[in-house]
């Protein structure tokens, strides 16, 4: 690691104020280039200390950047994972409120929620699909707290993988008998479709970045618990949303979730 601990503490209390006052700041490698991977998982964990302290409570974890139309989109090439907090969670078919965020997108994802632990290294889709309960649709918003949504991966991990809100669908589907690569997933914005992809889009099978978030935990001494949501990461490309926009998700065989900014 190459920050102390005062900058690391420091960094994350400027991007937790960031997410919680809605406004923009300049990404923090312009002034410290020499921030490391670990550096930036130091300051994602001491946002979610931060949070922790003050009562909120982790409901789940992430993969994002695991499509090449997000890699594409953000110009970038490696998943990165984060967590997901309490107050996130929106119902289906909820608000939200667009004043609360800075510049939000959503994006299409599937969402597994475990039934056994799963640690890596060496974990792969098979020890994946082996320990999954059920998969459901969800809408994931991001909002990078970075000026104009450009960063680059060391400065999006400690932002905590620019989440903010997910909205789950209601239908929890069994993955046996199910080819998750061939899953039609369409996203309409205000009834028309904004994102068209399938299930393989997510490093060629969703179930791999779930394995690829394992093998991350294995590698720090950490792991999946059984009972865990998480989101696999965008389909497509992320969608920018404004007040007064009504987003619904639906995938093949998964069913239909949907949200609406006010
Ligand atoms: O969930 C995601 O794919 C977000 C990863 C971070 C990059 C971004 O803000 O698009
Ligand atoms: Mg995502």
């Amino acid at each position: 690691m190459n920050l102390n601990q005062n900058t690391i503490a420091g960094l994350a209390e400027l991007l937790e104020t960031a997410e919680l006052q809605a406004h923009e700041v300049v990404k923090i490698t312009e002034a410290y280039p020499e921030m490391d991977w670990d550096d930036a998982y130091a300051i994602q964990n001491e946002i979610l200390r931060r949070k922790l302290a003050r009562g909120a409570k982790v409901v789940g974890l992430k993969a994002g950047l695991t499509s090449h139309g997000k890699m594409k989109q953000m110009g970038v090439s490696t998943p990165v994972f984060g967590w997901l907090v309490d107050y996130f969670s929106v119902a289906d078919g909820g608000e939200i409120k667009h004043s609360e965020l800075i510049h939000p997108k959503v994006e299409p994802e599937i969402v597994f929620v475990t039934k056994k632990a799963l640690k890596g290294p060496g974990c792969h889709i098979g020890a994946v699909l082996a320990a999954t309960d059920f998969v459901m649709p969800g809408i994931e918003i991001i909002d990078s707290r970075y000026k104009d949504f450009k960063f680059d991966l060391k400065s999006v991990i400690a932002d905590n993988c620019s989440s903010t809100r997910f909205v789950l669908g209601g239908q929890a589907t069994p993955v046996a008998g199910l080819d998750l690569r061939t899953l039609g997933v369409v996203m309409e914005k205000n009834g028309e479709p904004v994102a068209i992809g399938a299930g393989a889009a997510v490093l060629g099978h969703p179930a791999a970045a779930i394995a690829a978030l394992a093998n991350h935990l294995g590698a720090r001494g950490e792991e999946i618990p059984a009972g865990t949501m998480i989101l696999s990461g965008g389909v497509t490309e992320a969608v920018a949303v404004e007040p007064g926009d009504h987003v619904t998700l639906r995938i093949q065989s998964l069913g239909s979730v949907s949200t609406r900014f006010i």
